[in-house]
């Protein structure tokens, strides 16, 4: 079945309040335009973010009831222990409270000022821990990433190529190569089998560590099982398991396809360096068997990782979200191809082609979704990457536009993906009527979190 029915049953509800369109403009004008100001009540669908925001199932929420509390040594940090290994096969198993933690461990560790670390494309956390330790983030996708019209199965592929010229010019500057999977910031693409195989192999020529930002290591296995040759007739496990292997270590954010609301953690095969990262554990974080979680979450972590494998699940996930993106293709509304793993990024630029960047297209669309509908999601576009140039005050604007509409898992039903899709269509519709913006308010770094707007 191309779009499988939810293979659970619904045993608790979260009631959710439609507002009135007055409502919603008076909040609008009240947060400056600013869709992180509105209050989560107020919102009907909410697109904001696949992370730490999915349902955790009857098997999690009965693992919190065993949760073990000790400071030291509790049951669950071993059961996530035993977990993490038999998914990924690595040996020292490292929990954090989120996955930006597990970044700021890494890469303070490894980094030092004037070092560069290759990604194929850093997500936003990844990147600013990178440079927060002096090292410069450099992204090396594939050039098809680039195009979002164009159907290419492995969009998040890094451009190996580039990598091994990288290393060949600075190898010494390089303390380690990372690759994401799914590439959130190109789309939620996934990365093909053989493109890490390939990154591994360079890397064991230059004898430079590997590691995978793995947050949605699961979605970007079904797809490796659904579109590349040779995989077919893998589990989804044993693809996982050979994905890990090709790398030295890996970090996690669990609030993605661990199916819990809080949790991360690193693991790798390097006891030296895990032995570093556990003592700056201990001073930012907690004690190594606990790593800032209660042991209740440790415990939902566990079984979450275990239930984010399950294919039946990752069927109708990545259906999901396929059909909110296919719905909205086919009515015409510009959305990058091939559809991701945790979302569906629209093409804001050509949606409104009569907004010009500077006016904010990509924001004018979030606006527009929750004055129309009541549907939040997040730009990823000029609002929030544009950069003035310190010298002359001009504004360099990103190449794509993109407006993310991110599917928490397990928490809305189709029929909720049918009425995001019947909204938006509205809105392209009669996008003529959309209009640009203006900032009034803008802090000097991450703004698009703060800013205030005036619309035109
Ligand atoms: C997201 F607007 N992602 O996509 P933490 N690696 C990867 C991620 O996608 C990721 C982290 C590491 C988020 C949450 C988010 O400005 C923002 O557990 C591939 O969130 O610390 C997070 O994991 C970091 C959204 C984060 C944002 C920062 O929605």
């Amino acid at each position: 079945m191309k779009f499988p029915a939810e293979p659970f049953k619904i045993k608790v509800v979260e009631r959710i309040k439609t507002t009135t369109r007055k409502t919603r403009e008076k909040l609008l004008k009240e947060a400056g335009f600013n869709i992180f100001d509105i209050p989560a009540e107020a919102i009907y669908v909410d697109l904001l973010t696949d992370s730490g925001t999915a349902a955790m199932s009857d098997n999690q929420w009965a693992g919190l009831m065993i949760g073990d509390e000790s400071y030291a040594g509790s049951k669950n940090y071993y059961r996530l222990e035993k977990t993490v290994r038999e998914v990924t096969g690595y040996e020292f198993v490292i929990p954090t409270h989120q996955g930006r933690v597990a970044e700021n461990l890494l890469f303070s560790t490894v980094c030092k000022s004037g070092m560069i670390v290759p990604n194929n494309t850093h997500f936003d956390t990844t990147r600013a821990n990178v440079k927060a330790n002096g090292a410069k983030a450099m992204d090396l996708p594939i050039a098809q990433a680039l195009d979002p019209a164009l159907d290419y199965p492995f969009k998040g592929n890094m451009d190996v190529k580039a990598l091994d010229k990288l290393l060949e010019r600075d190898r010494s500057k390089v303390p380690m190569v990372t690759c994401t999977v799914t590439n959130n910031s190109a789309g939620g693409q996934p990365v093909s089998m053989q493109n890490i195989r390939e990154i591994s192999d360079v890397c064991k020529r230059w004898k430079v560590p590997f590691f995978l930002d793995c947050a949605r290591f699961a979605e970007n296995c079904y797809f490796i099982r659904e579109r590349e040759s040779g995989y077919d007739k893998k589990s989804v496990k044993e693809i996982a398991l050979e994905m890990f292997s090709y790398a030295d270590g890996c970090w996690m954010s669990a609030k993605k396809d661990a199916l819990v609301n809080i949790g991360g953690f690193l693991a790798m095969n390097d006891g030296e360096l895990a032995s570093l990262l556990k003592q700056k554990l201990i001073l930012i974080e907690g004690f190594p068997t606990y790593g800032g979680l209660a042991g209740r979450d440790l415990e939902a972590v566990a079984r979450g990782l275990i239930e984010g494998l399950d294919e039946d699940y990752l069927h109708y996930r990545t259906a999901q979200v396929k059909y909110l993106g296919e719905s909205l293709d086919r009515g015409g509304v510009p959305v990058v191809k091939p559809i991701g793993g945790h979302a569906v990024f629209i093409d804001a630029l050509t949606f409104a082609p009569h907004i010009p960047q500077s006016q904010f297209p990509g924001q004018a669309l979030i606006v527009n979704m929750y004055r129309e509908a009541g549907i939040r999601g997040v730009e990823i576009g000029s609002l929030m990457f544009a950069e003035k140039d310190p010298d002359t005050g001009e504004a360099h604007y990103p190449d794509l536009e993109l407006v993310r509409l991110a599917i928490p898992r397990r928490v809305y039903t189709t029929m909720h993906m049918h009425y995001v899709a019947e909204s938006i269509l509205k809105i392209f519709h009669e996008r003529e009527k959309m209009r640009g913006f203006e900032l009034i308010y803008e802090a000097p770094v991450l703004r698009h979190f703060t800013c205030r707007l005036k619309e035109l």
